[in-house]
């Protein structure tokens, strides 16, 4: 076993746009489990937009990250040592261990993983947070109906990507908005989505009247800004609009110009945000279906697996340039069940 433990330290606040320099990456002493505790080592750690608040001071829906403390995330490990009746050595587990190569925990929260179900980075992605995020918004809120038009942003990333192709799964025309070509191009061939646009190349009000000819009834939305702005024109009446992220605003030093609302209220519009934590009672039926679409094909995914724990700030920074394709990951530790599969 390694005998330091490799973390990435928040080490200061950013003001605006976060800096590599925010992060510092240091060896501290291996940890070890005390009675109920188990050590895990991690395989896998996701990087989220939501960290970039979980680096502000103040209140939020939950604690900050500790100035000089490992950044928090959610990993997948392998327990290496157990002291703990629920876990064994060998297990594979969905946890809250931070930016860490090591971590003792109590396993509160945890869930044990069986890779013979599905991959097991799964559970960050797809069948994880932001696959359960793109589940219970698209259809709590935006409640779907066969034959209705779905725009969403970031397309191409974790959460969009799933919603896309269950809308596609529940009947719906289903049109992408990305920022680049090859995300387009991917949306539309590889995940089945009916259109895309580009939001850094083209005309949005126009690319959007042309992709959707009888309007948007729900839009999933990712980003805010410009995009918000422009889906907004086009909105029909009684649309449905999950408010899932503000990506383009998350590192504003001022408060961003409000859209013209208008269309909200002569279109009778539902625009409700919604936080994915609150609706832990549907965990059981995202579980059941998305793992039964990913099965079947029908729910593709894509990640992008940076290597290297020392990697994860630059990683993380490009979520906010749209440098990450499909769920952005990295692989901090061997992943046995991958060696496994690819022999
Ligand atoms: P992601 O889509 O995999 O990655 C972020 C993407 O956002 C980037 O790749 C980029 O894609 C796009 N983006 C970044 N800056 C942008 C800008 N200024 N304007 C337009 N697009 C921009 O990330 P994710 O994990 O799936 O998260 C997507 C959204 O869902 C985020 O807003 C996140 O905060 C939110 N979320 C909310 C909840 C909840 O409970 N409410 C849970 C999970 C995620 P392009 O290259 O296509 O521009
Ligand atoms: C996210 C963006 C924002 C997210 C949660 C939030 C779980 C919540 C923020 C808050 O309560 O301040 O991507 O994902």
């Amino acid at each position: 076993m390694a005998v330091v433990n490799r973390q990435v330290l928040l080490k200061r606040r950013p003001t605006g746009a976060p800096t590599i320099g925010d992060f510092e990456v240091v060896d501290a002493p291996m940890p070890a489990p005390t009675e109920g505790e188990i050590l895990c080592r991690t395989i896998y750690l996701s990087l989220d937009p939501y960290m970039r608040g979980r680096m502000n001071e103040g209140r939020s829906y939950a604690t900050p990250a500790q100035v000089g403390k490992p950044m928090v995330g959610g990993t997948v490990g392998e327990v290496v040592e157990s002291r703990h009746p629920g876990f064994a050595r060998g297990d594979f587990v969905l946890g809250y261990d931070g930016w860490q190569a090591y971590a003792v925990s109590q396993g509160v929260g945890a869930r044990k993983l069986d890779p013979k179900q599905a991959p097991i980075s799964t559970a960050l992605g797809v069948l994880g947070m932001p696959g359960m995020t793109a589940y219970v918004g698209l259809l709590d809120i935006g409640k779907p109906k066969e034959g209705e038009t779905v725009v969403v942003s970031a397309a191409a990333g974790a959460v969009g990507s799933a919603v896309g192709q269950i809308a596609k799964i529940k009947g719906c025309r289903v049109v992408g908005v990305v920022g680049s070509r090859e995300k387009c191009e991917h949306v539309v061939k590889e995940l089945g989505f009916d259109a895309c646009v580009n939001h850094k190349a083209e005309d949005l009000v126009q690319a959007l009247e042309k992709a959707c000819p009888r309007g948007i009834d729900i839009y999933f939305e990712n980003v805010g800004g410009g995009v918000l702005a422009a889906v907004l024109r086009l909105i029909n009446p009684n649309a449905r609009i999950p408010l899932c992220g503000l990506i383009s605003e998350y590192n504003a030093t001022t408060p961003p110009p409000g859209p013209n609302l208008r269309p909200l209220l002569v279109n009778r519009a539902l625009i409700k945000g919604f936080i994915v934590f609150d609706h832990a009672d549907r965990l059981g039926e995202f579980l059941r279906d998305c793992t039964g679409w990913v099965r079947e094909g029908r729910l593709k995914y894509r990640e992008d697996i940076v290597e290297g724990l020392e990697n994860a700030p630059s990683a993380f920074l490009g979520l906010f340039q749209g440098r990450n394709f499909g769920k952005l990951l990295v692989r901090v530790g061997d992943d046995p069940t991958r060696s496994i599969a690819s022999r």
